[in-house]
């Protein structure tokens, strides 16, 4: 009688996959084994529609590190992905000291993806020998990656052989030594990764029936919609038909704006570093040569998804009134923010917002723990939107006193506008960045303050000065402007006459 044994049909669509980045971890004993088994890994992940470049293998030395290794991979790449850190091993160091590349998986083209990890596979072969060693690493080994993955709420695939005989694990790893060859266990579990990111994230069940039952009539695929408009926390602004019952509220879909097909729902839907998914409403409401730039920038760093909707200045001063009837802003100031639920003012409580919100254990708010770093950010912040506003004082009155009277005032303001720049250029000094030699909200929001000022020149040049007086500031805000994030906001159109340049 045939076997019974082994899965039911996989899916063969992943839609969605296209955005995953997936980890193999596998061991190094055995290898005759392991080599075909990560390969038919590979084989499968990427035929689901997982860009070669963001598959990201990595080795260690036996099945018994094996749940070890995954979970400093997982930890790592959520790191790398609420940092700047550019390369993930060189983030988490996960097999020893000699930080190493992730390992690009042939035909990678593009730049690899600096999201966390989807899902890992940890894959070993355990052969029993003439001790109880095989028994003890076994269940240690398959308990733990079940630990990880339940622990760290990213799927874990247990990609462990556990073989009586060599024989036996080289069949299951698909290079048998006699004419039959057996089957590649790996094939599996590259499409149980796959499969189960996209299930985890309620996606998968949702995209088929998009194709399948369009007119969601069925129950099971209201249970669905419910149970993914709980995950997105949206607010219920649709219904689909009932079967002559109670309409079902379905989430809001930003860019589709109606729920004939299921598959519309997906489109809307967008992974953020916190591993939430979340409907794409993010606006910000952005005003010309302004403060709204901060958020933009932040955005920008924390690589969020955000439309910008653009506002001219009349006459160079006052906002054009539609700011204010299109955003909701009763004070009709930008930036303005609007992120799903969440609506806020205020540059400063925006960017922290943000923050916390999407990148908490980043240390653009300051190390954690290090109370003096994360006080000097506090403090930067708020010296932004105040001792820095003394710039302000010297301008309205160019915009509403007469010439000479503007004068004295200015005059009036410069010894504090110098002394915030002096504040700035002794914190610059040996530093690359305001709190630390990394970016925080400290600098995301200080930027605009400094070059405002000297764009303005406000108690620069009448008091004799140059801008050329504080060197440090001006390293900074030029290093500042090379950054990608700032650049890639300047890209999508941003109105910014103030960067600094030469
Ligand atoms: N403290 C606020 C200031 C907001 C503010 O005054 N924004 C200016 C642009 S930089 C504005 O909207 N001006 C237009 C107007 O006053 O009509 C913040 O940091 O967001």
């Amino acid at each position: 009688m045939a076997s019974i044994k082994g899965p039911a049909p996989a899916p063969t669509s992943f839609p969605g996959a296209d955005k995953l980045r997936i980890g193999i971890v596998h061991a190094r004993w055995n290898e005759e084994c392991i080599t075909p088994l990560v390969q038919g890994c590979v084989e499968t992940i990427t035929k689901a529609g997982v860009k070669p470049e963001n598959i990201v293998i990595e080795s260690v030395p036996g099945s018994w590190e094996l749940p070890h290794g995954v979970s400093r991979l997982i930890s790592g790449s959520q790191v790398q992905a609420s940092s700047n850190v550019s390369d993930l091993m060189g983030a988490t160091s996960l097999l020893d000291d000699n930080s190493k590349p992730s390992t690009p998986v042939a035909g990678s083209s593009s730049k690899p993806s600096k999201a966390a990890l989807d899902a890992v596979i940890g894959i070993g072969v355990l052969i029993k020998g003439s001790t109880m060693h095989f028994e003890y690493i076994s269940e240690s080994c398959c308990s733990g990656l079940m630990r990880v993955g339940l622990d760290t709420g990213v799927p874990v695939i247990l990609g462990v052989l556990t073989a009586l005989t060599e024989d036996q694990a080289l069949e299951r790893s698909g290079v048998g030594r006699g004419a039959n060859k057996g089957h590649n266990h790996g094939l599996d579990w590259g499409s149980a990764a796959v499969e189960m990111r996209l299930v985890a994230a309620g996606v998968m069940l949702v995209e088929e029936r998009a194709y399948d039952a369009p007119e969601l009539a069925d129950e099971s695929t209201h249970a669905t919609y419910l149970h993914l408009s709980t995950r997105i926390r949206a607010e219920p602004v649709g219904s689909v038909p009932n079967g002559g019952a109670d309409p079902i509220k379905v989430p809001s879909i930003g860019i589709e704006p109606r729920f004939s097909r299921v598959g519309a729902l997906h489109c809307s839907l967008l992974r953020y570093p916190s591993h939430d998914w979340v409907t794409m409403s993010r606006v910000l409401y952005y005003l010309e040569d302004s403060r709204a730039f901060r958020v933009a920038w932040a955005m920008e760093e924390l690589e969020l998804d955000y439309e910008l909707k653009h506002y001219r200045r009349i006459e160079g001063k006052r906002a054009e009134p539609t700011l204010k009837s299109e955003s909701g802003n009763p004070l009709g100031k930008s930036p303005y923010l609007v992120d799903s639920e969440v609506k806020l003012g205020e540059s400063a409580a925006q960017v922290k917002y943000l923050i916390q919100r999407y990148a908490p254990e980043s240390s653009l708010l300051g190390p954690a723990e290090d109370w003096q770093k994360r006080g000097d950010v506090e403090a930067w912040i708020s010296f932004s939107e105040g001792m820095m506003v003394h710039t302000l004082a010297a301008i309205y009155p160019r915009w509403f006193l007469d010439p000479a009277s503007a004068a004295q005032v200015e005059a009036k303001m410069t010894p504090n506008i110098q002394n915030n720049l002096n504040a700035l250029e002794s914190a610059l000094t040996g530093s690359d960045y305001l709190v630390g030699d990394s970016l925080t909200a400290a600098d995301l929001m200080c930027v605009f303050s400094a070059e405002y000022t000297l764009y303005m020149d406000t108690g620069i040049s009448s008091n004799a000065k140059n801008k050329q007086d504080w060197p440090n500031t001006l390293a900074w805000l030029k290093r500042c402007a090379q950054r990608p994030a700032y650049k890639r906001v300047l890209q999508k159109g941003a109105t910014h006459k103030f960067t600094v340049t030469e």
